[in-house]
């Protein structure tokens, strides 16, 4: 990459130091770009991974195929029985005669391993899965823990139960699996010609989001430059798995506060990846449900005319728009007020230096979505050298 400037001679003088700053920040910056997924239980990092996996790097490997179908049967298995204990729970009975001695079968039938499921099994899930009150159960979902995918997998059982059986891409995406570990994958992406060309090489980090795992962030905060902050839009009705009783938008909320104030990524640019905007919009337009329901401040909330988008359903413009200001809002505020900060220049003498104003930035993304996720991640790409570049006075 190379930047010439001309002119008189002190101008000449700057263009150098200049050009030395970028040619430093260019050492640095070809090296590695570490980048760290965070975000609460189920709020997509994962996938992101899985994207990342698909778009830069050569999708996934034979040994993955065969995992994921594994998980993928381990998720229907775990959808129905979910379905079928809620049942009970809701106070509900089955509909159908022969979708009672399909229950029986599930219920004493467990397989030892999700690929061991019988054929017969595979037929008293589809049987259950028409059956009216399981239908009903699965509307009543915010009540209690059903994963994003159920339906996704139980729509699907002909393709499924077949012994040849090989996941698509797709379906890879909507497996679920809790992440208990940390997971790094290493990814080239083109520098764009306006920007000088080459490549940039990225790390990016995955961990699990739940409140056990998150005492395992801290010992990646070291040398992190950009966070990608994942928040599961659509769960605002819906209460977090760990305690059935936190509020899943509010758990984020305060997850991101933390994220955002911790003194250990201050440096770190921050991008918060407002997900699951299909299942969002979905639940606004068809299911009619109202997040004023659960945050009542939302009926003084007003769309600003910047947010409007001709074609779109304005209650899904503003629940998006809303969610997102609350992020915003705590990006404000939170870790900002503290004024100028002392740093210890050597013993006995510290100078106050003023704190740089932090821009959060967002995006309303739908992980499942291979083209979302290039759109936005290219963008995310050119925001990281924009910023970089500006930090150094040059844009
Ligand atoms: N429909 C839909 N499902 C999503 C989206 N993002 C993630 N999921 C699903 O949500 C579940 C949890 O995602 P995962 O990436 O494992 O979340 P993590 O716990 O943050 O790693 C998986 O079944 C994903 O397929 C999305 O934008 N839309
Ligand atoms: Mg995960």
């Amino acid at each position: 990459m190379g930047f010439r400037i001309c002119g008189s001679d002190p101008e000449r003088r700057k263009s150098k130091e200049i050009e030395k700053k970028i040619n430093t920040w260019m050492k640095d910056y070809n090296k590695v770009m570490k980048m760290l997924l965070l975000g609460a239980g189920e709020s997509g990092k994962t996938t992101i991974i899985k994207q990342m996996k698909i778009l830069h790097i050569n999708g996934f490997s034979k040994e993955e195929f065969a995992e994921k179908r594994c998980e993928v049967r381990s998720n229907i298995f775990e959808s129905i029985t979910t379905l079928l204990s809620q049942l009970d729970k809701q106070g509900l009975q089955l509909q159908i005669s022969d979708s009672l001695i399909a229950a029986e079968y599930i219920r004493n039938n467990p397989p030892e391993n999700p690929d061991d499921m019988t054929q017969q099994y595979y037929t008293c899930v589809q049987q259950l899965w028409r059956d009216g009150s399981i239908q009903n159960v699965y509307n009543m979902q915010n009540k209690y823990q059903l994963i994003d995918c159920a339906k996704y997998f139980l729509d699907k059982i002909d393709v499924i139960r077949d012994v040849s059986y090989e996941p698509s891409e797709q379906d890879i995406l909507y497996s679920r699996k809790r992440t208990t570990d940390i997971q790094e994958i290493q990814f080239e992406m083109k520098i764009p010609k306006k920007f000088g060309g080459g490549k940039q090489l990225f790390k990016l980090f995955d961990v699990g989001g739940q409140r056990g795992e998150r005492k395992k962030w801290v010992q990646l905060f070291d040398g992190i430059q950009v966070v990608l902050f994942l928040v599961s839009a659509s769960s605002f009705d819906m209460r977090i798995a760990e305690d059935e009783t936190t509020n899943r938008f509010q758990e984020s909320l305060e997850l991101f506060e933390f994220v955002w104030t911790t003194r250990f990524l201050r440096e770190a640019g921050t991008i918060i990846f407002l997900n699951k905007q299909d299942i969002l919009k979905q639940k606004i337009i068809e299911e009619k449900k109202n997040i004023g329901d659960y945050f009542p401040e939302y009926q003084n909330y007003k769309l600003d005319p910047k947010d409007k988008d001709i074609g779109e359903n304005e209650d899904y413009l503003r629940t998006r728009c809303f969610i997102r200001d609350k992020f915003m809002g705590i990006a404000k505020t939170a870790g900002m007020a503290t004024g100028p900060q002392r740093v210890k220049m050597a013993p006995g003498f510290s100078i106050a230096v003023e704190e740089k104003p932090r821009h959060c930035y967002s995006h309303f993304t739908t992980a499942t979505d291979t083209n979302n996720v290039k759109l936005v991640f290219d963008d995310v790409h050119s925001m990281i050298i924009t910023r970089n570049l500006s930090a150094l006075g040059i844009q």
